[in-house]
């Protein structure tokens, strides 16, 4: 019999797509979404839903045997800006939802783990541009600590126990069907919708604030590669580092004043600012490319197509 394929955060920006490209492969009726509460109608038509707490290990193991799970998604955790204002809640959310996949891949009620990470995990003494595999990495934020952490810990499980989990260090990511929530990149889809909505956008970030950047369709496809790929390939069991593409928000507008010339931008920095200066501007995805076969297909002008194609009424 198929086994099935839990996602834990089913509603959230990557969440949300992963669901509905995992039913498209995999089938609606083998794929369960998960989260604390209901998603958008096209999430919760197209397949079995759970109302469920990542962090409470009893429900989880429950719906795990109710429907002999092969496969855990874990997508739900707290932001970076969000993160900052509550410290112990992301903590808490972040790390003890990864022990409870953790453990139950250790006790093999689970097989094959997918957890992401982000560069949130580099931090200002990291080298800024074509940021390496292995580098410093003493991150300032909660959400980067947690996300170290959580590295740390998927490479012990891995080495100690043999349980199978698989991570990719994401950049920030940009989509449309679903708004992102609490997150220093959020910026990049925001001007998006205040481009159309408004002609105009105040961006929590100085213009020159260049971040890794990746178009969700490529996150996905990232997320299915490694999680299709042979175990015996994947050399690296903390998280693999990601890249796509990487501009700074006067590129951005740049990019959508081409379609929407009277577009304007103003600069209005905010805490965010610090989160975003202790993150690297380009990352080296080298050995995602070379032991899994990587190649993102979407740059900045081709999303910003996308982006505005999606979101005109
Ligand atoms: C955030 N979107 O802004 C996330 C991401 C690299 C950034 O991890 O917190």
């Amino acid at each position: 019999m198929q086994k099935s394929i839990l996602i834990l955060g089913a509603c959230g920006q990557i969440g949300t797509e992963l669901t509905l490209a995992l039913r498209k492969t995999h089938g609606n009726d083998h794929v369960i979404a998960s989260d604390i509460r209901e998603g958008s109608e096209s999430l919760m038509e197209s397949g079995p839903f759970e109302i469920l707490d990542a962090t409470d290990y009893d429900a989880l193991e429950e719906v795990v045997a109710y429907y002999e799970i092969e496969a855990v998604y874990l997508m739900a955790a707290m932001l970076s800006a969000t993160a900052e204002k509550f410290p112990e809640r992301a903590w808490n959310l972040n790390m003890t939802s990864l022990f409870n996949v953790l453990n139950l891949g250790k006790e093999r009620k689970i097989q094959k783990i997918f957890w992401p990470s982000s560069i949130a995990v580099f931090g200002t003494n990291t080298p800024k541009t074509n940021t390496p595999q292995n580098t410093i990495m003493e991150p300032s934020t909660v959400y980067g600590i947690s996300k170290l952490s959580g590295e740390r810990w998927c490479s012990y499980y891995h080495h100690k126990f043999g349980v199978d989990v698989r991570s990719i260090r994401y950049p920030g990511l940009i989509s449309w069907k679903t708004m992102p929530g609490g997150g220093t990149t959020d910026y990049a889809v925001e001007i998006y919708h205040k481009a159309l909505s408004e002609k105009k956008y105040s961006c929590f970030l100085q213009p020159d604030t260049k971040l890794p950047m990746m178009f969700m369709d490529d996150a996905i496809r990232a997320t299915l590669m490694i999680m299709d790929a042979e175990a015996d390939t994947l050399k690296v069991r903390s998280s693999y580092n990601l890249a796509a593409m990487s501009f700074s928000p006067s590129q951005i507008a740049e990019s959508i004043q081409k379609e929407i010339p009277d577009f304007t931008v103003t600069y209005e920095p905010d805490f965010r600012q610090t989160i975003a200066d202790s993150w690297p501007s380009s990352i080296d995805d080298s050995e995602a490319h070379q032991d899994w076969g990587w190649k993102s297909e979407f740059d900045l002008e081709r999303t910003t197509t996308e982006m505005l194609k999606h979101l005109t009424p």
